[in-house]
C-alpha cells in the first residue's frame, strides 16, 4: 500500500523518533568513504538499524555511469563494504548488498522509466551537473540514473531514505516515479522520504564545493593518518582572514563547521579562539586533523581486522542479496501481473 510520509524533508530527523519501517540507502563504488559520506549518511544508517528494518546497498550499477575501470569498481565495492562495516553497520541487523547482485533492480528501472516523461529526467540537477563536470562522457545511463535509484527503494517498498541534501531532488523524482505508476497500475508502490542528517551538505577541502570524490576534495576516514592530516592541512578557511591577527568568522570556515561534529563539547571555544584571532587557520587545522584522526581510530582498526578474514565481505555481501531475494521476485512479480506482462492467465 502506498502511503505519504509526513516527514518534513528539509529538516533533520531524528531516526529513533520515526515509526519502525523500512529503511532502505544506497553508496556509489566511485571511490572511498569520506567524512562528508559519513556526517551527511553513513551515521543515519548505523543509528537506523537500531530501530528499522534497513536495508543497506553498494550500487555498483550506478558507480558505472562514471567509472568505466572494471578493476576499479570491484575493488571499490569491496572496499566500500568494508568501511562500512568497520563503521559499525551491523549485518545481524541490517542487510548489506551489492546492486549488480539482485538484477532486478535493472529491470525494475526498466518498467518504471515507461511512466517517466524524459523531461523529468533532463531536469535533475545532478544530470546538469554531470553535463558539465564530464562532458565528454554524457552516457545514457547518466540520463535515466534516478529511474534506477527509484526502483532501487521502491523494490523493497522503502519508507525512509537516509542520504546527504545533494539527493533531495533524486528523492523528489523517486516520490513522482512512484506516484505515476500507482496511478497508472493501481497503489502499489510507498512513496519515499528523504531523511537528513544535521550535517546534510559536508563542504570539501576546497570550501566551496561539496565534498565529493569525483571531485577530489575529501577527506579520507581510512587513509593513513599522515595522509588525513595532509588533507585537513589542506583545507581552505575564511578567505577574508588574511592576517593571523585577522578575527575569523566560523560560521563561513568549513574547518570549523567541522569542528561542531568532531569537537562537540569544544567546537564554541575554538570558535571563540577564531572569532578573537586568540588562534590562527592553522593551529584550528592541526586540532581537527588530531580529533578526525582520533574519532575513526577504533573503525580504522576493526577495517584492519576484518580486512584480515578472508572472504568476510563476500560472504557478508552475498547473504545480504540471498535475503532480499523473495521481497525483489515478489515485487517483480506484482508488476509482471499488473503490467501485463506473461501469459494470459488461465
Ligand atoms: N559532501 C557530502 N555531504 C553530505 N552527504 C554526502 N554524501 C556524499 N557526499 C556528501 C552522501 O553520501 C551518500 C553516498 O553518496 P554516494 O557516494 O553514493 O554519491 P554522491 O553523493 O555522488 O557522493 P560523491 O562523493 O559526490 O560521489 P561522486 O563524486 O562519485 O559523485 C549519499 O547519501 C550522499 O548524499
Amino acid at each position: 500500500m502506498t502511503s505519504t510520509p509526513d516527514l518534513p524533508t528539509s529538516a533533520p530527523v531524528d531516526p529513533a523518533a520515526l515509526p519502525r519501517s523500512r529503511v532502505f540507502s544506497g553508496v556509489q563504488p566511485s571511490g572511498l568513504p569520506h567524512v562528508g559520506n559519513y556526517l551527511g549518511a553513513f551515521r543515519s544508517y548505523i543509528a537506523m538499524q537500531e530501530h528499522h528494518d534497513a536495508i543497506y546497498c553498494i550500487v555498483d550499477y550506478h558507480a558505472l555511469t562514471s567509472t568505466h575501470d572494471g578493476e576499479l569498481i570491484r575493488r571499490n565495492t569491496h572496499e566500500m563494504a568494508l568501511g562500512l562495516l568497520a563503521l559499525g553497520l551491523d549485518p545481524e541487523r541490517a542487510v548489506l548488498f551489492r546492486q549488480s547482485d539482485r538484477p532486478e533492480h535493472t529491470e525494475l528501472a526498466w518498467l518504471l522509466s515507461t511512466v517517466v516523461p524524459v523531461a523529468w529526467v533532463e531536469r535533475t540537477p545532478s544530470f546538469k551537473e554531470k553535463r558539465r563536470n564530464q562532458p565528454q562522457d554524457i552516457n545514457h545511463g547518466l540520463l535515466t540514473y534516478p529511474v534506477l535509484q527509484a526502483a532501487d527503494i521502491a523494490i523493497y517498498h522503502a519508507k525512509y531514505v537516509p542520504v546527504g541534501k545533494d539527493q533531495a531532488a533524486h528523492l523528489e523524482l523517486a516520490r513522482e516515479i512512484v506516484r505515476a505508476w500507482n496511478a497508472r497500475y493501481g497503489d502499489y508502490f510507498v512513496e519515499p522520504a528523504a531523511v537528513f542528517s544535521d550535517a546534510p551538505i559536508v563542504k570539501g577541502t576546497d570550501g566551496v564545493n561539496k565534498m565529493s570524490k569525483s571531485l577530489g576534495n575529501v577527506i579520507d576516514i581510512f587513509a593513513e593518518p599522515e595522509m588525513i592530516r595532509r588533507q585537513v592541512m589542506s583545507m581552505v578557511t575564511d578567505t577574508q582572514r588574511i592576517l593571523r591577527t585577522d578575527p575569523g568568522r566560523p560560521e563561513v570556515c568549513n574547518v570549523c563547521q567541522l569542528h561542531r561534529f568532531f569537537s562537540p563539547t569544544e567546537y564554541e571555544s575554538i570558535w571563540e579562539g577564531e572569532r578573537s584571532a586568540r588562534t590562527g587557520c592553522v593551529d584550528t587545522k592541526r586540532l581537527l586533523a588530531d580529533r578526525i584522526i582520533a574519532y575513526f581510530a577504533e573503525a580504522r582498526e576493526r577495517r584492519r581486522e576484518l580486512a584480515a578474514r578472508p572472504g568476510f565481505v563476500e560472504e557478508v555481501l552475498q547473504a545480504g542479496a540471498a535475503r532480499l531475494a523473495p521481497l525483489a521476485r515478489e515485487t517483480m512479480a506484482v508488476c509482471h501481473d499488473r503490467m501485463g506482462l506473461g501469459p494470459v492467465p488461465r
